[in-house]
């Protein structure tokens, strides 16, 4: 049974107080004996508690991996995970669990922003420090957590809107041709959701001949948003743009289009952006299926870790830590570029 972090702690003062007085006294001369040596026990073993959204796209399962791969026991610590299935409730559960469990951190990424204030506190006065990954928390408090880690969704927005802006410039679509726009949103109050939606909203304010056909539900899978796309073209509706806002979405559109006969990117009839650029999307996007793929970065990892490491330091870390990203077409995509990414 591994003892508790605040058994850890008077532990680890106890044996400093140890190794002190043993030091003074070898100082003073009075004893001659080798000082303890601190051997790597299981105790110094820092114990991680991460709280998962779930398992819904690859981008997710390539965030979980570079947990995983990043809080090993050879580098010192001891990761629990939670996979909460998208349910708040469950990431609620799963960070009183670890608070019960008298974890050295929590680290979640949040379904959705609102809904952490409670649990927060308790983690608070448990003297459990929390890290916040990927998506962001809306809380009174921001002393509620110690950091974040993660993108700037906003700005995964505004590189979207603005190449579609130049695309049909481009392609010499005048600014006076409708430009009907069927928006696949992802999982309802998620930051990604968020930013990513609002920005497209501004777009379409800002351009008159835009508009949105229609906005569903995706939830950030591709079952979904297969489905909720079929619905649409069943009913005989074909957008000029297919905006999904994240790409295992837009595989599912670009199974629905292609069922309905309905060709889409570079050659096609219908415009597909999305987000991540994870290995199968960037893919369809080389393949000329997507037009459009802006970067949305997983490998959270080694951030947390670093920032984990300035609190065990004493160090007050940055409290927000945003990923570098890019974006991609199909020109700027090959199979060894692909291959080579992590994710
Ligand atoms: C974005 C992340 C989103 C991804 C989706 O940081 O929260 O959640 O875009 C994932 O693939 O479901």
């Amino acid at each position: 049974m591994r003892m508790g972090r605040s058994e850890r702690e008077s532990r680890t003062a106890g044996r400093v107080a140890a190794l002190a007085a043993s030091a003074a006294l070898l100082l003073t001369g009075c004893i001659r004996q080798e000082l303890p040596q601190a051997e790597e026990t299981r105790e110094d073993i820092l114990v991680v508690g991460f709280s998962e959204v779930g398992a819904e796209s690859d981008w997710r399962v390539a965030n979980t991996e570079s947990m995983r791969h990043t809080f090993t026991e050879e580098k010192g610590y001891e990761l629990l995970f939670d996979d909460a299935k998208q349910k708040q409730g469950n990431q609620i559960k799963a960070i009183r669990n670890y608070i019960l469990q008298e974890v050295d951190y929590i680290v979640f990424a949040p379904v959705v922003e609102d809904g952490w204030d409670e649990v927060l506190k308790e983690a608070k006065e448990a003297k459990v420090p929390v890290i916040v990954v990927d998506r962001m928390v809306q809380v009174e408090d921001e002393s509620l957590f110690a950091a974040w880690v993660g993108s700037d969704f906003h700005q995964e927005g505004k590189v979207a809107v603005e190449w579609l802006e130049r695309y049909l410039e481009e392609k010499g679509r005048s600014e006076e041709a409708d430009v009907s726009i069927l928006h696949v949103q992802g999982t309802i109050g998620s930051s990604a959701q968020i930013g990513r939606t609002e920005e497209l909203v501004a777009g379409v304010a800002a351009h008159p001949n835009w508009r949105i056909l229609d906005q569903v539900p995706g939830e950030f899978t591709q079952a979904k948003s297969y489905e909720v796309v079929a619905e649409v073209l069943e009913r005989g509706e074909v957008p000029d743009v297919i905006y999904c806002e994240n790409d295992v979405s837009a595989l599912g559109a670009l199974q629905a289009l292609d069922e309905a006969g309905i060709s889409h990117g570079v050659e096609g009839d219908v415009i597909v952006i999305t987000f991540d650029a994870a290995r199968a999307g960037l893919t369809a996007c080389m393949d000329g299926q997507i037009n459009l793929e802006v970067e949305c970065n997983p490998l959270h990892g080694p951030r947390v870790e670093a920032i984990i490491r300035q609190l065990e330091a004493g160090e007050t870390p940055e409290k927000y830590c945003y990923v570098e990203e890019t974006y991609f077409e199909p020109g700027d995509l090959t199979e060894e570029l692909i291959a080579a990414r992590e994710y």
